[in-house]
């Protein structure tokens, strides 16, 4: 049995804060491999094998990082979403992933990082429970990330520039194709799906938000996905085998 370890639910809404966690919760389910979650909540920061969540245990193998976890499960379980794509959208799928990944996640970090309704605070089961000081010290850790990455210094206008472009690119590569790469899923979904299911389902004032709902096919492309894969058990509660 694969156990997923993640932050854990939040703001009542969200499966997992975490994009990555949420990214193979999708992967896991598009592939049809059974898995429970265990949640880490505050403690997220002592078991896992990089830093980070979200890591597996497999039977008693031990994987962190979400691509490396999805390279272990088709080495174990076969390649059922990815296996007959060409090298070209191969390729496509891999810079899609990389930008959204890579790029996207730094921008959604300075809107939850920076956002005055404080997100990261009202987190239930990862962050309510520590002292203000920590609460305060990994907030200026991911700030000062987020500022050495360089879209941290950026003004308001240049952020929502530089994430409408990101925003715009999405929905131009997507076109009316019911998934990125044609009209099935395939694992760069997973990556899209989470970013945007995220961005679109923000509990706080989010230019990333505003400007994926002006693109009706990424709002389609989202609830299609939601429908169709989240309908039984959205945020893996009745998967969770521990509560934190
Ligand atoms: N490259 C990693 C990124 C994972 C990652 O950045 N996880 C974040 C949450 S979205 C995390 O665990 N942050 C906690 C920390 O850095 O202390 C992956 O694909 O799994």
């Amino acid at each position: 049995m694969i156990t997923l370890h993640r932050f854990g639910p939040a703001w009542n809404t969200f499966g997992c804060i975490s994009q990555f966690v949420l990214k193979i919760d999708t992967y896991l389910r598009m592939a049809e491999i059974d898995f429970v979650t265990k949640s880490l909540g505050v403690t997220f920061a002592e078991t896992p094998p990089l830093g980070k969540l979200p890591y597996i245990d497999h039977d008693g193998v031990v994987v962190a990082d979400s691509s490396l976890i999805i390279d272990y499960l088709k080495s174990h379980f076969g390649d059922p979403l990815d296996a007959s794509l060409s090298p070209q959208d191969r390729a496509r799928g891999h810079v899609i992933k990389r930008m959204v990944e890579e790029h996207l996640w730094w921008l959604m970090g300075r809107e939850r990082g920076w956002s005055e309704e404080n997100p990261y605070w009202d987190t239930p089961s990862m962050l309510q429970g520590i002292e203000p000081a920590m609460y305060y010290a990994m907030r200026d850790d991911s700030q000062r990330k987020i500022i050495e990455h360089g879209v941290g210094a950026f003004s308001d206008a240049d952020f929502n520039a530089r994430g409408g472009e990101d925003i715009d690119a999405l929905a131009t590569l997507l076109a009316q194709q019911s998934f990125y790469l044609g009209e099935q899923p395939t694992s760069v979904d997973a990556t899209v799906y989470a970013f945007l299911w995220q961005i679109i389902n923000a509990p706080y004032a989010s230019a990333l938000k505003d400007a994926a709902l002006n693109q009706p096919n990424l709002v389609a492309y989202t609830q299609r996905i939601s429908e169709h894969w989240f309908a039984d058990d959205p945020m893996s509660v009745q998967r969770e085998v521990s509560v934190t």
